[in-house]
């Protein structure tokens, strides 16, 4: 049996309620009490992000603080109101818009992102982000699926749209400097000059759209997964409870709108809980990010596995080199979070790293750790309060504890995904009876802990065991020359399937047979013979998606000499 490591709670959260009483108490109907349309009944996710804070008395305090190398620009909540404002209104005056219209954007990460997003939420449209470095076709899929009406984009972007190929695309909006704009180009910065700063929201149902995020799951088909205005419950309401945000706050979360993650909890979670939220753009490198800590005074920092393996490999003295007293809370999501990072982040920030489990599919987190409950390394925590988890076999029925199957979720949720566009069969293949089963392999221990297996699709069956690849790559990280590691299991013969590593190692460390013999020894003597990597493969990096997770599916199809399907979340800067 694997040791497993316990942080206990700390005196650094003195006001969360313990996990059990959360639980047990947990009622949305309480929670709906906090957002305006309580009263009124019209929804609009812009209008409670910002409009809504500033009849608060919040007006004057910082919302937005953008940081890019050494530019700094801040926006304070009525500014914000404002800026969104004049961006419905150019949309609006150049676009005929109706309620539930897709715009689309695609451009980096800056403030006129935002401005743009959360003004196409003004209007009624959903609203359809995409990564920056999508290349020309992961652009035109997206966009001729949705039937997207307008694009938000930049000059050097718009190089990637096939314009003539999407009839459906009426305008596009360029954010740029000397854009000529003609009968579908509209000049952005141009039109906000000329705009008018007062707009009337377009109100909407709690069930109308709001985002349409695109994802890649394990077969690798791209699918639009469209989330409702309803699901802003559960992004404020975990945003209060498992981002612990507070009143003080300066909450970083760094990842891409293109990515759930992004818009989830880099736009919603924390404006509906009025916090202050720093987006950093350009390149991730130990320096920037850790400057960004330092400067900006981070509270709260919300990264993923990929990032904090990262910075793990970068070596102690760096962070030793910044004052990053100001973070009181960790938390990461995306991968499953190794034990030896949340170890080394005990070690070097004196923080508990919170990992919290959910997908696109799901809008908002729904397996956390929990401020105020002990982490066990290597687990993603317990069911979010108002969300009901279980561990179910192929037909639906509920597994006992500590056996591995499909981690799966009680229909229902408030941030449930509404359908998947253009394709209802798609929908309801999540679903056996009333659990949506996630795809995700895991088990339940008698503690009520979560523990991430796998991909189902990337079990591994060996001589009549089953092993979840995380777990060996998890030793594997441990090693002192491994900085990643991404396990297969490779079809064989007389075994079914052998444990295959592709292993990225930490600069001082050159590759040998000796060291794929030590490495074997050590998964063998640390984890299980069965689980050691019978072939070792280096490499100079592991291919993953653009939001840091390794594709498992893309070292398969190397290995099996597979068409690697559709590439398009592949990070290949
Ligand atoms: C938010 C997000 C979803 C898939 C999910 C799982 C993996 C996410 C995880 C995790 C282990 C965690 N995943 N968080 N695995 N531990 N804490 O990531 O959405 O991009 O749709 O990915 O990511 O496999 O099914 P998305």
């Amino acid at each position: 049996m694997v040791q497993v490591e316990k942080y206990k709670v700390t005196d650094q959260y003195p006001n969360m309620k313990d996990y059990d009483a959360a639980y047990e108490s947990h009622d949305w109907a309480e929670i709906e009490k906090q957002f305006s349309w309580y009263e009124t009944g019209k929804f609009n996710m812009a209008y409670e992000c910002i409009d809504y804070n500033v009849e608060k008395g919040l007006g004057n305090k910082q919302a937005l603080i953008f940081k890019n190398n050494d530019v700094i620009e801040r926006y304070t909540f009525k500014e914000m109101q404002d800026k969104t404002n004049q961006a419905a209104n150019v949309l609006k005056d150049n676009a005929n818009i109706e309620k539930g219209d897709r715009i689309f954007i695609f451009m980096p990460r800056s403030p006129e992102l935002y401005f743009a997003l959360l003004g196409s939420l003004k209007l009624g449209a959903i609203v359809g982000p995409l990564f920056e470095a999508f290349m020309e076709k992961a652009v035109k899929d997206r966009l001729e699926n949705s039937g997207a009406r307008v694009l938000v984009t930049t000059p050097e972007l718009l190089t990637r749209v096939p314009v003539d190929e999407l009839p459906s695309l009426e305008k596009i909006v360029v954010i740029g400097d000397d854009v000529s704009a003609d009968d579908k180009i509209v000049d952005f910065r141009k039109g906000m000059n000329d705009a008018s700063t007062a707009f009337d929201i377009v109100w909407l149902d709690k069930e109308d759209g709001l985002i349409l995020h695109y994802t890649s799951g394990s077969t690798g088909v791209p699918k639009g997964v469209l989330h409702a205005q309803y699901a802003m419950i559960q992004q404020y309401y975990s945003g209060k409870v498992v981002l612990d945000l507070k009143e003080d706050d300066v909450y970083w979360c760094t990842a891409d709108p293109g990515w759930v993650t992004g818009t989830s909890y880099g736009i919603f979670a924390p404006w509906l809980n009025g916090v202050t939220n720093v987006v950093v753009g350009g390149r991730f490198s130990p320096e920037s990010w850790y400057g960004a800590l330092e400067d900006l005074k981070v509270t709260v920092w919300y990264s993923a596995p990929t990032a904090f393996r990262m910075l793990m490999g970068a070596g102690d003295e760096v962070v030793n080199q910044y004052d990053l007293s100001h973070v009181r809370h960790v938390l990461s999501v995306g991968e499953p979070l190794n034990p030896e990072v949340v170890k080394w982040g005990m070690d070097v920030y004196n923080r508990r790293i919170h990992d919290t489990w959910w997908m696109t599919e799901t809008g908002a987190h729904c397996i956390v750790n929990f401020p105020g409950m002990e982490i066990r390394g290597g687990s993603m925590g317990k069911p979010l309060p108002g969300v009901e988890a279980a561990i179910v076999d192929d037909q639906g029925n509920e597994l006992p504890e500590n056996r591995m199957g499909n981690l799966a979720l009680k229909r229902g949720w408030p941030a449930m995904m509404r359908k998947i566009w253009k394709n209802d069969a798609k929908y309801d293949s999540y679903f056996i009876n009333d659990w949506y089963v996630s795809g995700d392999s895991a088990y339940k221990d008698e503690d009520g802990y979560y523990w991430f297996q796998g991909r189902v699709d990337d079990v591994i069956m060996t001589a009549g065991e089953r092993v979840g690849p995380f777990e060996i790559e998890s030793k594997l990280v441990e090693h002192e020359a491994i900085q990643e590691a991404g396990v297969i299991g490779k079809p064989d013969p007389i075994r079914g399937e052998i444990v295959k590593a592709f292993i990225t190692l930490k600069k001082e460390y050159k590759p040998s047979d000796e060291l794929k013999e030590d490495i074997r020894l050590f998964v063998k003597n640390g984890l299980a013979a069965h689980a050691a990597p019978r072939e070792i493969e280096f490499k100079d990096k592991l291919p993953k998606t653009r939001s840091g997770k390794i594709m498992r599916r893309v070292l398969k199809a190397w290995e099996l000499n597979l068409p690697e399907g559709d590439l398009s979340a592949l990070d290949d800067d």
